[in-house]
């Protein structure tokens, strides 16, 4: 099953459940929509209609992207709807193309990640100084982390719901990216172990980044917070 919270982003929705239509049949979509004011989830009802693999959670209003894909995933482990699940972003950054490749490492893999930061995969136009800008925050949270894992803050991730089910989702409190930290972090120190496949990342081409300045500082902290967690576990 796959989990896509939305905000705003009534122009890419249909193209988005084509191009997963087309890639993976009928496999569930499970949309966490923030009465988003553009009308996103009218369009979500609408292709409904004509698609009883989509549900769709309605949350009031904004509550950011990290707990829309936390209370996605304690919704599909509650109800049991699902043995695996795939995070991913609806605004087409991550390919749904390679959801059978992501799907078929799931078999082996507890927790699979599309990278940008293994051989093959990247991200298409970027300039020089976003790649060596989004490559140091990399380094910054894997080297303060621990966390074995080239691309710490790929938003495109797959776990098995038994992965989900050995950490305590309550506790994840990130609301932006440091979110995707956190639940690697989370996992490994559960003994969680991941595979990491190559994507190419595209740049949103319709709507407008959810992007803010306390979302970057919890980026910054998050690594911060986990390093003073190892050493406090270590003494
Ligand atoms: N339900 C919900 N979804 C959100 C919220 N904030 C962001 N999203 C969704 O989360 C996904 C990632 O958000 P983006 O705005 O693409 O953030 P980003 O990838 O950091 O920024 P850009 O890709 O550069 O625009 C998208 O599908 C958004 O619609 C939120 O508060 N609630
Ligand atoms: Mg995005």
């Amino acid at each position: 099953m796959l989990i896509i919270p939305t905000y705003n982003e009534r122009g890419n929705i249909a193209v988005l459940v084509a191009r997963i239509r087309k890639a993976v049949g009928d496999e569930p979509i499970f949309f966490v929509d923030d009465n988003s004011p553009d009308g996103t989830a009218d369009e979500i009802r609408r292709l409904q209609e004509s698609d009883e693999h989509i549900h769709l959670m309605a949350r009031p209003g904004k509550g950011g992207y990290g707990s829309a894909c936390r209370d996605a995933m304690k919704e599909i482990l509650r109800k049991d709807l699902a043995s695996y699940v795939i995070q991913t972003d609806a605004d087409l950054s991550h390919p749904p193309e390679l959801l059978p490749r992501m799907i078929e490492l799931l078999q082996v893999c507890p927790v699979v990640i599309g990278s940008r930061y293994v051989a093959g995969g990247g991200a298409k136009n970027w300039s020089l100084s976003r790649r060596f800008l989004s490559f140091g925050a990399n380094l910054y949270a894997r080297t303060l982390t621990g966390v074995p894992v080239h691309d710490m803050t790929a938003g495109f991730v797959g776990y098995q719901a038994a992965a989900l089910r050995g950490i305590d989702l309550d506790h994840i409190r990130s609301e932006g990216y440091a979110f995707l930290m956190e639940m690697k972090f989370s996992l490994h120190r559960r003994g969680t172990s991941f595979c990491e496949f190559p994507i190419i990342f595209s740049e949103r081409e319709a709507g407008k980044s959810k992007f803010s300045r306390k979302i970057l500082f919890e980026g910054i902290r998050f690594p911060l917070k986990a390093l003073a967690q190892r050493i406090a576990g270590r003494s």
